[in-house]
């Protein structure tokens, strides 16, 4: 059996899984906010921060940890475990000093995670992904590297707020000798990796891609980024490394608190979408994620380490080897809800009655999804820009605008998306309104390509379950073509003879969205 632990912002998840019966055996969370009141973050993070700063304090992973172990031990028989991988929030980081490692390689079992490491800390609170402190960082680190481009040539993205370069340089500016005492610097990712194996882990090219610190072509540290981004700074980070490194037995701590085998042994723990890429079963170029969210999401396999020349799109490393792009869109739900409660409708009436009736009058109608400010692509949009039939400017008919919104958010993520230059072969869709079969068509017809929706229920906790289980020497496909398996009846073919209508509608959404720069 192998366990994938997920540590999310609002929670932590373990999946168990058996490649031999092809099942998962065990699913099971503790809710941050739920079960770790004191913590007083009831979604994961310190409310109320103050210039766009968003903290987490780290100890708060720990305790869910050794919660989540203590219920396992009830659920299921933690001895079969042959291998622990993870993955994390990206972007999160976790300031330690040198007594780390010794106090990891001595933790009593007898005692609790927080109370043994938690004078490790040279940071009480971790910047996690949400944080947006950093626009002054962000400046100057492009300017000691000449500029967004290059720095996005080497990083795999222009310098981004919640990225943890940025949020490092910040720590060391405002409080210097906390930062001159730290010793090493963990993402979340790599942080439960160190406890899990007993000692620091490296931080892998997944979850280091998120950094602006990894070289993407040398798969490396990048001594120009870490001299722009703060002192010192490579002597605090381990050589990066690729998820399915086996970081040796895990620490005695599990095996006698927890029951572990004292042959269980741990892989390094990635990014929560690297790691959903491999639950997801998309790990091979031509396979796309579409994830449809508060934010709607892009992420798809690439085999090499391409940028996005406009800044929007990010590259990460995939866990199952070569590359993935990462692309964010802000106006997903928050936008469908807005059109839909602009014209007093219920989801079945926007989605599936809107799409039915106004089949004729796919790509014609044309508008830029976006109610608030967007990120891809970066524009302080104020409301939609609607081009088409008076009916449909003026809003009297609602089914044609629900329609030109939801081609409208896939004709962006079409356009924002071509620098990979892979072709789309499938797509997984996935999250809330994955499941309206009228959302699914369109998104085949936009793209040409089929559509599959997976029962996944915890795709970066089972995707960190199947990099445990290529790590101790197991295929990685076939595993995926057993676990990652599409719901039955989900798959939707492109309907061909609207190729070329969505090519067309593609280029006058492109001239339209270029009005507006
Ligand atoms: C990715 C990002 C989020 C977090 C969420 O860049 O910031 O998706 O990984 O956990």
């Amino acid at each position: 059996m192998f366990l994938g632990l997920d540590s999310s912002t609002q929670s932590l998840t373990a999946v168990v899984i058996d490649p031999k019966s092809g099942q998962i055996t065990c699913q099971l969370s503790v809710n941050f906010g739920g079960d770790l009141p004191h913590y007083q973050s009831p979604s994961g993070f310190i409310p109320d921060g103050s210039d766009g700063e968003v903290h987490a304090n780290p100890l708060m992973w720990l305790e869910a940890l050794d919660l989540l172990l203590a219920r396992l031990t009830q659920a299921t028989d933690l001895s079969q475990v042959k291998m622990i991988a993870g993955s994390g929030q990206q972007h999160g980081s976790v300031y330690l000093d040198s007594s780390f490692d010794t106090r990891l390689a001595a933790l009593d079992a007898d005692g609790d995670l927080i109370s043994q490491l938690a004078p490790a800390l040279t940071r009480a609170t971790s910047p996690i992904w949400m944080d947006t402190s950093t626009g002054a960082e962000c400046a100057e680190i492009t300017a000691a590297l000449g500029g967004s481009a290059e720095l996005c040539r080497r990083s795999g993205s222009i310098a981004i707020e919640r990225f943890t370069g940025p949020q490092i340089r910040r720590f060391y500016k405002s409080e210097p000798a906390a930062y001159d005492r730290t010793s090493r610097i963990h993402l979340v990712s790599s942080f439960i990796a160190s406890v899990i194996a007993g000692k620091s882990a490296p931080i892998d090219f997944g979850d280091g891609a998120g950094m602006n610190l990894l070289n993407l072509s040398k798969l490396g540290w990048d001594t120009d980024l870490l001299a722009a981004t703060a002192p010192n700074l490579g002597a605090k980070l381990l050589p990066p490394a690729a998820a399915t490194t086996v970081q040796g037995l895990i620490s005695p701590y599990f095996v006698r608190k927890y029951g572990f085998s004292d042959h269980c042994r741990s892989a390094l723990f990635t990014g929560d979408n690297p790691a959903s890429l491999v639950g997801m079963g998309a790990t091979t170029p031509g396979n796309v994620v579409i994830s449809l969210g508060t934010s709607d999401t892009f992420f798809a396999a690439m085999p090499g380490p391409k940028t996005d020349p406009n800044g929007y799109g990010h590259v990460f490393g995939n866990p199952a080897g070569g590359f993935m792009s990462l692309i964010c869109f802000r106006n997903g739900s928050l936008a469908r809800e807005a059109l839909r409660d602009k014209h007093g409708l219920d989801w079945n009436a926007f989605d599936r009655d809107a799409l039915a009736m106004t089949r004729d009058a796919a790509g014609s109608n044309l508008m830029l999804p976006f109610f608030g400010p967007e990120i891809t692509p970066r524009h302080d949009f104020s409301g939609p820009v609607l081009q088409g039939s008076p009916e449909f400017e003026a809003g009297t008919d609602a089914a044609l605008q629900v329609r030109a919104l939801l081609e409208g958010q896939f004709l962006n993520m079409r356009l924002h998306s071509q620098w990979m230059e892979v072709k789309t072969e499938r797509i997984r869709l996935t999250g809330g309104a994955a499941k309206n079969d009228g959302i699914a068509q369109l998104v085949a017809d936009i793209f040409q390509a089929p559509v599959e929706r997976l029962d996944v229920l915890n795709s970066a906790a089972l995707g960190a379950a199947l990099v445990a289980a290529a790590a101790d020497g197991q295929d990685l496909p076939a595993l995926q073509d057993v676990f990652c398996k599409a719901a039955a009846g989900s798959s939707l073919q492109p309907d061909l003879a609207l190729a070329e209508t969505y090519e067309y509608a593609l280029g006058r959404f492109e001239a339209l969205l270029n009005t507006q720069r």
